[in-house]
């Protein structure tokens, strides 16, 4: 297994949604304490993409926090990022692992105790399960499970598991509180915030 400091989980919002340049986010984000950042783009070509992620993969690396690329295997091979994100309706595990090979770090969503069960822990490295709460960042989010329903599954998982859905301080120090959290992980508490660093700062 591939092991990765998930604390505080950092995914990347579109750019017009952050009130700096992605890199700068990111920046002042991992000063707060980011200890892994996943760029996610739904919107933006495969070209846009990697021009987008370049100068931000040259600073992660500058300051060895991993770089995680959500669903987009291809791009996460041709810049050997750290590792991939997928989704359950994504390209099948046991294809992304052969794409990235062993030594990256692949994440699964995971939302259901179904989802759970089936999960090969000999190829993926932690899920991500959520929304705990709603999100107005994800469109296609599943209803918010609560702290009560993300713990139930969270107890199922042999995994490292990271929460993600509409977190922000308190919220962050509930899911804590469980400890059953390898780490939280959150777009909006950042990415829009005035002050990333500080905002970084108040969910470690
Ligand atoms: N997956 C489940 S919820 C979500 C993703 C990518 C979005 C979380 O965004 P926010 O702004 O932290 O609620």
């Amino acid at each position: 297994m591939n092991t990765a400091n998930y604390h505080l989980y950092l995914v990347t919002d579109e750019i017009e949604r952050c009130r700096y340049s992605l890199t700068e986010t990111v920046r002042q984000a991992v000063e707060g304490g980011v200890t892994i950042v996943q760029y996610r783009s739904e919107r933006l070509s495969h070209e846009e993409q990697r021009e987008q992620v370049l100068p931000l993969q040259t600073y992660l690396r500058s300051v060895g926090v991993p770089l995680i690329i959500n669903d987009n295997v291809q791009l996460a091979v041709e810049i050997d990022a750290d590792g991939i994100h997928i989704g359950q309706d994504d390209m099948p595990v046991p294809q992304a692992r052969e794409l990235i090979g062993p030594h990256k770090i692949l994440g699964l969503t995971v939302t259901t105790p179904e989802q759970m069960a089936a999960v090969d822990t000999t190829l993926v490295d932690y899920v991500g399960c959520g929304p705990v709460f709603p999100t107005i960042t994800k469109d296609d989010a599943p209803p918010p499970m609560g702290v009560e329903g993300w713990a139930k599954l969270a107890r199922l998982s042999s995994l490292p598991v990271v929460a993600i859905g509409g977190l922000n301080k308190e919220r962050t120090a509930a899911i804590r509180a469980t400890g059953l959290a390898a780490g939280v992980a959150v777009v909006s508490a950042i990415c829009a915030a005035v002050n990333p660093t500080q905002a970084a700062r108040e969910l470690t």
